[in-house]
């Protein structure tokens, strides 16, 4: 490492082991070198809370394993090449595609450990630039189901604010284990005297502290929620000023709600009509003070975004929407955009998953990767040769591992950019050393406290190029360098934030963040909100245009509506743990001392039937594949008998995406199955 100083400093700046950006202090030694990480003390994103994941950006920044010289696939092996050959070469064979093929050939996969915004703006500019309409991301199966679903209504995804409230509703996230700030957050708002009801199948660690636990069914939280719309409306517990002035479609939502009388939603979810009714009650008594958090819990089933428009909609009956402690409108700091839509349209192009989710297209300007898996495999609807992966291991965390290896290897060019040799680098042509979070520096706004931060660069090491200087460098070679003009990414933040009037050297000075506009409620009332009509989209004509009902209409999960005989299981994947993001961090001591290896729960009764003790080995299999598991017996409370899970993320045999498919999508987002999935259960 670079930058030694003849002592120890301090550098703040955000985390980013998980999504969640919480604000930290890196200690640098004397030799350059990060040595700790602790809390930076005041900050509205953590306010002085780190989790147990935070301290090991250290590990992952000099782990003995990281990978800091490029190499090149041969014949007999990786062979370690300089940088500028590796870029040389990679530019060349990407040039070569681009003639035989067209620049549609190519794409650019970022996945989740990169971060989104700024990082995900390189990758996407890089991707215009070359001409080609494949940008790829984890988001094809994550977040965009939840963004899409309450953006039809609403234009965006309002923003719980959960401190303010007076009843929480969480849905199929569990915060302690995924969204440690969020988890903050909600406690806050316990103690502030708010009611906390939590929608989970499993008992997981926020469900433990419920006033309310709901418990429905896997996948079959839409028929809740039409209950709940139901019982709302039949007692005119809604807000009817908002509904009349804001909303659209409010007829057609409680005609077809009538529907879910309290008995049918018994049958379908399991939840009994008391629960029901002190859902609602409870709702009603705390609206509009109603934060409502949505995870992605409900997403990975084939029912997904209407599921999840049909939670979103209790935000506005409850007339919670932009009020405080409801479903805040966040506004946004006006920063230049990377994206490059406007001045590179790409008029006539067909994505290669040749145009199937318009809904995804439009609202996320991405194609499916599940889809582009195919496509490579069968050249349909046109092959697709070439593609730069940077932090992303989809060979471990996409469904349906063995067809995304296969896939994968028969591209005539992959290029992956890892700190590590993953099994989706195992299959790259190159593979870049890359640099870690810590040795980035991006301007990071965080919506709902309306702030904006600059996070610093800890320290750099030479030869390891941060995201945005091989996107620049490749881009230069391949004859777009007019797009990368800036020499690096600190000239690339003073660009971002030119229309802001706020500095970088101002933004510098405050690593508490800058509030860039104070919050204000209720701007529905001055201003129409981003949908077509401008109003509360109860109803969609536009969903309606794309061949999709107007409304989020419950629809059984793949599971119950199409029965499989010999999986009589069901698999949910992928429930968080406290340490570990995805298949990151399998290599971090410090973490394999908390949780050593995988598990799969199951139900004591189940257990029992299958003659299986803790730690015992059984193989999940589906039809698609095969993964191999110590056993986990849960309490009875824990987990429904019938159910199992396990989470993603580990290797090998115990790679649970061997067992999850790709064939049963969402068919407005194209999100896979990852939850619900028939499994049989068999002892080893
Ligand atoms: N430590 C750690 N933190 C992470 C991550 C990580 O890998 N590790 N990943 C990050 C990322 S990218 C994401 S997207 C988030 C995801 O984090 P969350 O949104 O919290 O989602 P999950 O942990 O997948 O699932 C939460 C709960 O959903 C429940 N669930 C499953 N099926 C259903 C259902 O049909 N209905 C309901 N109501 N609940 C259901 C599960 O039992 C589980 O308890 O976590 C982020 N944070
Ligand atoms: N069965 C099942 N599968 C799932 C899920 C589930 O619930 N169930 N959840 C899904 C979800 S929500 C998501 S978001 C995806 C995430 O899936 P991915 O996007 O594949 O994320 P990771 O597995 O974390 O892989 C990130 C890779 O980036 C590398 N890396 C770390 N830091 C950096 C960096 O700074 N730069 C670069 N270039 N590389 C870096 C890491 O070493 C790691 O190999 O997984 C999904 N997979
Ligand atoms: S929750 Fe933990 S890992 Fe995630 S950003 Fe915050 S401190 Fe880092
Ligand atoms: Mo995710």
């Amino acid at each position: 490492m670079d930058q030694a100083t003849s002592k120890t400093s301090f550098i703040p700046t955000l985390c980013r082991m998980c999504g969640d950006r919480c604000a930290i202090t890196v200690e640098r030694d004397s030799a350059g070198r990060a040595v700790s990480v602790d809390a930076f003390p005041d900050h509205p994103r953590n306010r002085g809370r780190i989790c147990n994941k935070a301290g090991a950006a250290i590990d992952v920044a000099n782990h003995p394993e990281r990978i800091l010289k490029p190499l090149r696939k041969t014949d007999v092996g990786w062979c370690e090449i300089e940088l500028q050959t590796a870029l040389d070469e990679i530019a060349e064979r990407i040039d070569s595609i681009r003639e035989r093929h067209g620049a549609k050939s190519l794409a650019v996969w970022k996945g989740e450990a990169v971060g989104f915004n700024q990082q995900e703006g390189y990758a996407r500019r890089f991707c215009r630039a070359l001409g080609s309409p494949n940008y790829l991301s984890n988001d094809s199966m994550c977040f965009c189901g939840r963004y899409i679903g309450h953006s039809l209504v609403y234009g965006t995804w309002p923003q719980a604010d959960f401190r303010n409230a007076q009843c929480i509703l969480v849905w199929g996230s569990n915060p302690p284990a995924s969204h440690p700030p969020i988890n903050h957050a909600i406690m806050d708002g316990c103690a502030n005297g708010a009611k906390l009801i939590v929608v989970d199948p499993r008992l997981s660690t926020i469900a433990r502290q419920a006033d309310l636990l709901v418990a429905p069914r896997p996948g079959t939280d839409g028929a809740l929620a039409w209950g709940l719309i139901n019982t709302l409306i039949a007692n005119g517990w809604y807000d009817r000023d908002f509904v009349a002035d804001q909303t659209l479609g409010f007829d057609t939502l409680a005609d077809y709600a009538a529907k879910f009388t309290p008995a049918v939603v018994e049958g379908e979810t399991g939840v009994e009509a008391e629960t029901l009714q002190a859902m609602a009650t409870m709702i009603h008594q705390a609206a509009p003070r109603l934060a409502q958090y949505v995870g992605c819990g409900v997403e990975l089933y084939d029912n997904g975004i209407d599921t999840i428009r049909a939670i979103a909609y209790l935000i506005g009956l409850s007339g919670s929407l932009d009020v405080k402690g409801g479903g805040f409108l966040p506004e946004s700091l006006e920063l230049r955009s990377l994206m490059l839509e406007d001045e590179i349209p790409l008029p006539g192009l067909t994505r290669v998953d040749n145009d199937k989710y318009p809904v995804l297209h439009d609202f996320r300007g991405e194609t499916q990767t599940i889809d582009t898996m195919n496509a490579i495999l069968t050249g349909d609807p046109y092959p697709l040769k070439g593609m730069i992966l940077t932090g992303a291991n989809p060979a471990l965390t996409n469904p349906n591992s063995p067809k995304v290896e296969r896939a994968l290897a028969e591209l005539e060019l992959l290029v992956v950019r890892e700190l590590f040799m993953t099994d989706t680098a195992e299959l790259a042509d190159y593979i870049l050393p890359a640099a870690s979070f810590l040795e980035r520096s991006e301007v990071f706004c965080h919506s709902p406290s309306q702030t904006v931060t600059l996070t610093n660069r800890a320290f750099t090491i030479p030869g390891v190029q941060d995201e945005y200087d091989f996107w620049h460098d490749l881009a230069h070679r391949l004859g777009h360098g007019e797009y990368f003009p800036w020499q690096d990414e600190d000239e690339v933040n003073a660009w971002l934030l030119e229309p802001t009037g706020i500095s970088v050297k101002e933004l510098a000075r405050h690593p508490e963040g800058m509030t860039y506009k104070p919050l204000r409620y209720k701007k529905w009332s001055e201003r129409p909100l981003a949908t077509p009509s401008g109003k509360v989209e109860f109803a969609s004509e536009y969903l309606q245009s794309k061949g999709h009902s107007e409304i989020g209409k419950y629809r059984p999960p793949y599971y119950i509506a199409t029965p499989e005989p010999d999986f009589p299981f069901v698999l949910i994947s992928g429930a968080r743990k406290a340490v570990y993001c995805h298949s990151r961090g399998r290599n971090i001591p410090r973490f394999l001392d908390i949780l050593p290896g995988p598990s799969v729960e199951l139900h004591p009764d189940d257990a029992v039937h299958l003659g299986v003790a803790e730690g015992d080995r059984v193989v999940i299999r589906s039809r698609n594949g095969q993964a191999e598991f110590p056993v986990e017996v849960m309490a009875a409370n824990e987990i429904m008998p019938g159910y199992v899970q396990a989470t993603h993320g580990w290797k090998a045999a115990a790679n649970i995406n061997l067992v999850t498919f790709d064939d049963k999508p969402d068919p407005i987002s194209g999100f896979p199955t990852m939850r619900g999935v028939p499994v049989r259960i068999e002892k080893v």
